[in-house]
This record gives C-alpha cells, sequence and structure tokens, in this order.
C-alpha cells in the first residue's frame, strides 16, 4: 500500500464511523461502534501496524494523519454520545408538566395549649404579674408540705401522685413554684406559673399530664375584692365583655377562705338552652366552672418566712385544657394529647 493510500484508507475511517453513528440508535449500539472502530483489536487498531511499512521519511505525515483520524473519530464519537444521553433525559421528561405548584412543606404551628397559655399569661402580665417556671420533677416540701397539706392528705397519696422516690415526685400543681418565689423574694409578689403538672389519673376527662397556670399575689391589705377584680379582668379578656362571673364557697389547703369560680356558660350564653334543646355544656345550668381561688392560707406564709400579720394574699389555679375547650368548644380532652394533624392544623 502507498503512503498516500495508507492515509486515505486511515482517513475513510473516520467518515465510515460517521455514518454508522448516523444509525446507531441506543447506548448500546454506541458502545459496540466502539469496540469494532477504537477498541483493541478494531479497525483503527489493526491498519495502524502498516505505518510501519511506509517508506521512513513518510512516516511523520502518515503518523500525524493516524494521530487525527483517532481524534477525529473520538470527537464523532463523544458528539453521538452526548447526544443520545441529552435524549434520554428529555424522554425520562415525557409527561413531567413544569407548570404544576411545587409541593409545600407542611408549616408547624402551636399547640392550641400552648396558644392559650401564652394568652393567659400575656392577660396577667398587662395586669402586673410576672411569669415564673420551674422544675416539674419536685420534692415532698414544695409540692405539699409548704402549701399545707399534711402527710395524711388524700392527694400525697399514691394513688394521686406519681412517686419517683419517698421523697421526690412529679409535681401535681404549679404551686412549687410560687412557694420557691416567696422563699426568695419579699413582698409585693405577683406571679403566674404556667406548666406541666402529673397526676396518676387517666380516663376520659382525665390525663396523666396536663397543664395548669396558677397565680399568686402577696402584699399589705390585699382582699377578696382584688382577687374578684383580677379574676373578673381575666374572664372577661379571655372570653369577651358580656361574661358572667360568680364565686362558690370551696376548700383548698392552701386557701382559706376558698372559692370555686364559674362564668356564664359560653355555649348558650348562660340561658342552659340552645335552640329550646339543653346546652350539654353547663347540663343546663347555665354555669361553668372554670377555675378555683382563696385567700393564700396563713400557715403557707408561716412555711415560706412571711409573717401573715403583715401579710395577706390571694391565688388561684386552673387548667389550661379546661379552658381551651370551652374556647374552641372543643368536646374531647384526647384531641389535645393525639396530635392529629388535621386538629392541630386548625389553630395556626
Ligand atoms: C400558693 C398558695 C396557694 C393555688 C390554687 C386552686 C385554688 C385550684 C385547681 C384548678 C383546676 C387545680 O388544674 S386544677 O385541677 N386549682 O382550684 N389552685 S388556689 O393556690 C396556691 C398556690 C400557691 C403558695
Amino acid at each position: 500500500m502507498t503512503t498516500h493510500e495508507l492515509i486515505e484508507t486511515l482517513e475513510s475511517l473516520v467518515r465510515e464511523l460517521e455514518k454508522a453513528l448516523g444509525q446507531a440508535s441506543s447506548l448500546e449500539a454506541l458502545e459496540e461502534l466502539r469496540v469494532r472502530f477504537l477498541g483493541r483489536k478494531g479497525k483503527l487498531a489493526r491498519i495502524m501496524p502498516l505505518v510501519g511499512s511506509v517508506p521512513s521519511e513518510d512516516r511523520p505525515e502518515v503518523g500525524k494523519a493516524a494521530n487525527r483520524v483517532k481524534t477525529g473519530m473520538i470527537e464523532v464519537w463523544d458528539a453521538k454520545k452526548a447526544e443520545l444521553e441529552h435524549a434520554g433525559e428529555r424522554q425520562s421528561l415525557v409527561g413531567f408538566d413544569p407548570t404544576i405548584p411545587g409541593r409545600t412543606p407542611d408549616r408547624g404551628s402551636l399547640h392550641p395549649i400552648t396558644l392559650v397559655m401564652n394568652d393567659i399569661c400575656k392577660t396577667f402580665v398587662s395586669l402586673g404579674f410576672e411569669v415564673v417556671s420551674g422544675p416539674e420533677v419536685e420534692n415532698d416540701f414544695y409540692n405539699f408540705e409548704a402549701l399545707n397539706l399534711p402527710p395524711d392528705h388524700p392527694a400525697r397519696d399514691m394513688q394521686d401522685t406519681l412517686y419517683i422516690t419517698d421523697k421526690i415526685l412529679m409535681r401535681t400543681q404549679t404551686s412549687p413554684m410560687q412557694v420557691r418565689t416567696m422563699e426568695c423574694r419579699t413582698p409585693p409578689v405577683a406571679v403566674v406559673a404556667p406548666g406541666k403538672v402529673y397526676r396518676r389519673d387517666s380516663d376520659i376527662t382525665h390525663t396523666p399530664m396536663f397543664h395548669q397556670i396558677e397565680g399568686l399575689l402577696v402584699d399589705k391589705n390585699v382582699t377578696m375584692a382584688d382577687l374578684r377584680g383580677t379574676l373578673d379582668a381575666f374572664i372577661r379578656t379571655t372570653f369577651g365583655a358580656d361574661v358572667k362571673m360568680r364565686f362558690r364557697p370551696s376548700f383548698f389547703p392552701f386557701t382559706e377562705p376558698s372559692a370555686e369560680v364559674d362564668m356564664s356558660c359560653v355555649m348558650c350564653g348562660g340561658t342552659g338552652h340552645i335552640d329550646g334543646k339543653p346546652c350539654r355544656v353547663c347540663k343546663e345550668s347555665g354555669w361553668v366552672e372554670i377555675l378555683g381561688c382563696g385567700m393564700v392560707d396563713p400557715a403557707v406564709f408561716t412555711n415560706v418566712g412571711y409573717d401573715p400579720e403583715i401579710y395577706s394574699g390571694f391565688a388561684f389555679g386552673l387548667g389550661i385544657e379546661r379552658i381551651a375547650m370551652l374556647k374552641y368548644g372543643i368536646g374531647d380532652l384526647r384531641m389535645f394529647f393525639e396530635n392529629d394533624t388535621r386538629f392541630l392544623r386548625q389553630f395556626v
């Protein structure tokens, strides 16, 4: 073969490959062509030994031509590969509609109990109270003894309290925080203590953990009228200006005198009936109980080192779940604990 013929043969390989690539429609076919033309035993490899048989003065020219041809073959093959891959991508997008709006991730929201707790705190802060919080695991002194609950008090029973050891327990109310606050301050003191409390109780209307907010105000000359005025402001802010309030005598170990507070039923407006039918929220009475309160028992003051001859104070406690149920018209306590997002997302 002459030098010229050899160069011709080499260059014809590019055209031949190009033609074959024109027919190739898959990456498999492409790979097969790579092996056939550029592989170790391919067409190019088989021609290369002939380069050695041309006259030595022609060899540089033939060598250059061989390199050019090899580069050219690789280029056309690469171009075809890119084309096929791109087509594959386009194919995988068939049926994809770029105008459909993206899926937005669900947005979190505050739990209704948190919302109600925040609202109530805000109301009391506007009345001059300070928010205090502290441990849920307490000791016997702060949870019971300081609050005038003697050792034989039924609340101390294993049946009602979640004990960790003899003296360590899950707080059954947030009152330990008021005791802790009084221990390190002198009156006037005005605090609310919101938070989780724990009791050995579990049925349709009780959960072993629930939320409370308790308030305490201590100063000279604090009277039950101050208590009534404060609670009236709270109830009207939370449930509306038209809501009425009444005190019923009651008993708590830590307050004397004590009262339970009712407000006119939010469901039936205090009439006891809705469209002539008995109101199931107040059971026809027109009143619903919402909190307990009283004047702090002098024994509690003595326990924390306040002189009951100088100071007097009022305290109150309420369950947040109950307030939230009345406020949002929720009939089942369990809703707050199931964390069903269909329920929760209504409170955004
Ligand atoms: C101190 C002194 C007195 C807090 C009070 C109540 C009345 C009360 C209940 C309401 C519903 C608890 O969540 S509930 O089950 N609470 O009725 N709590 S007076 O009295 C205190 C607190 C702290 C130092």
